[in-house]
């Protein structure tokens, strides 16, 4: 249910977990269990230059090749996730971003679904700022989200 202090938040599924369908009804069972609700959702697949443009600020460091590649290697999953504190929550439910970290910390998506530091599996908004532009940029008719 839908309440004055829900926040929301941009998720993507990235493609080496995107690419098996019995992974993302997992990830959506665990979404739903932790209290999100999927307000909205879409499969996207990223050229090249669609990744490079999402993660320009990370371009230059030692990782940004095999991240706009991994990226584009296939279709992902994005949505728009709803709960009291969805940005942090989220981050919190995906774990670390690197993978030796994520798997120590029991129950954590990437946890259990990273392969590497790079194909770690999710994406989340860092930010209530990038919330609603990651939201804006992936569901352009959703645009009064936050
Ligand atoms: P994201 O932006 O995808 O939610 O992940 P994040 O905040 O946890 O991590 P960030 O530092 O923003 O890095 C963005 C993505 O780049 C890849 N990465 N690879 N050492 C590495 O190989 C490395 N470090 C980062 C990951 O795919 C990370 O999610
Ligand atoms: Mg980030």
């Amino acid at each position: 249910m839908t309440t004055m202090t829900a926040a929301r938040t941009l998720a993507l599924i990235k493609p080496s977990v995107a690419a098996n369908p019995h992974l993302v009804d997992t990830v959506r069972a665990r979404v739903r269990a932790e209290g999100f609700a999927v307000k909205a959702e879409r499969v996207v697949q990223w050229n090249l230059d669609d990744a490079r443009r999402f993660y320009r600020q990370h371009e230059g460091r030692f990782f940004y090749k095999r991240l706009c590649g991994y990226m584009a290697s296939g279709p992902f999953v994005a949505m728009i996730l709803e709960k009291e504190n969805a940005i942090s929550d989220w981050r919190k439910l995906i774990g670390p971003t690197r993978s030796i970290a994520a798997r120590l910390e029991s129950g954590s998506l990437r946890g259990d679904m990273a392969v590497s530091d790079t194909r770690n599996a999710f994406h989340g908004s860092d930010s209530v700022n990038s919330a609603r532009e990651e939201i804006e940029m992936f569901f352009p008719e959703e645009s009064t989200a936050g």
